[in-house]
């Protein structure tokens, strides 16, 4: 857990860099602070079950294991993409990992999980489906009507919604009535709970005993993860919405800063921890290298057929 935790700050500290020199367009969201996140729960399941993101991506699809070359491939518009270069960061599908997409439209894919989570029931298999989304996206209709159905139908989904504090440049206290997201699950008859999502310990075992249920029949569930995203909502945040010193707090309490502490207490010798690290950010450094090195695809390859 602690090297994919080091892998996606990596992937995305290198991406930084890479907007910074003009090799990348557009604009993307780091999910840098969020890491536990997507590790706690993504190791918590099966290779098997299906997952959907949502725009702030990258670390869910690292966290499943997705060639960190083929993901940056994807960012850089190359034909090595996960897409050829036709998704980028907002359409990353790749259905040979069980990875149903990321997602620009805000609460776009939890309707979408819900969906495979009905397949997966009806073709009486125990895979499940996952769903990521924000505090924001909990204000959207596509999450009341996704939680009424799951669990009406007591379909196999866990519903995960990342409180990383803000949407955008409004903070949750000023867009979620109930002020936390958890409690809502009260109103669709389904298990609701917050946990601490800085500690990717916790959260593996609140998914973990959720998967469980959720695996055996006992319908959907929602996960609250409390987190903090360092960076701004997108490349171009001058994040004039919260204070620097709430920042350098939340700093304090970096996931990995935090995993680092107590990994030796586990049994892990410092060498061990540093050489896990640095293996990690050799695998980004290369990964980078070789995806600036592909030829384009995207817009390039669009006689091409993209199944072709
Ligand atoms: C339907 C829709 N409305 C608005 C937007 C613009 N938008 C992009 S991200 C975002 C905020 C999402 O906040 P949250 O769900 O908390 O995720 P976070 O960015 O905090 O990870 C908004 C409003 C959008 N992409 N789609
Ligand atoms: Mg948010």
């Amino acid at each position: 857990m602690y090297r994919r935790m080091v892998l996606i700050r990596a992937f995305e500290e290198t991406l930084s860099d890479l907007f910074g020199k003009g090799v990348l367009g557009g604009t993307s969201h780091f999910c840098i602070g969020q890491e536990a996140c997507a590790v706690g729960v993504i190791d918590a399941a099966r290779p098997t079950d299906w997952l959907v993101s949502n725009h702030r991506g990258h670390g869910h699809l690292l966290a499943r294991g997705l060639d960190s070359t083929k993901v940056m491939g994807e960012l850089m518009g190359k034909i090595t993409g996960y897409c050829r270069g036709r998704g980028g960061s907002q359409h990353l599908c790749a259905m040979d990992k069980c990875f149903l997409g990321t997602n620009g439209i805000t609460g776009g894919g939890i309707p979408i999980a819900t969906g495979a989570a009905f397949a997966l029931k009806y073709q009486k298999t125990d895979h499940i489906a996952i769903a990521f989304f924000g505090d924001g996206a909990s204000n959207q209709g596509t999450f009341h009507e996704s939680l009424n159905i799951a669990s009406l139908w007591k379909l196999p989904i866990l519903f995960v919604c990342e409180n990383n504090l803000y949407g955008m440049s409004n903070p949750t206290a000023k867009a979620c009535a109930s002020g936390t997201i958890a409690p809502r699950a009260a109103a669709y008859a389904m298990p609701g709970s917050a946990h601490d999502g800085l500690d990717v310990q916790t959260v593996y075992d609140a998914a973990a005993q959720a998967i469980a249920r959720i695996r055996q029949g006992g319908g959907p569930e929602l996960l609250e993860l409390m987190t903090y995203r360092f960076c701004g909502h997108s490349k171009n945040d001058p994040r004039v919405y919260r204070t620097r010193t709430e920042e350098e707090e939340m700093r304090r309490r970096d996931c990995i800063a935090a995993l680092e502490q107590k990994l030796p207490t586990l049994g892990y010798d410092q060498k061990t921890i540093t050489q896990t690290a640095l293996g990690a950010r050799q695998e980004i450094a290369r990964a980078a290298e070789a995806a600036l090195a592909a030829p384009a695809g995207g817009q390039a390859d669009a006689t091409q057929g993209l199944f072709a």
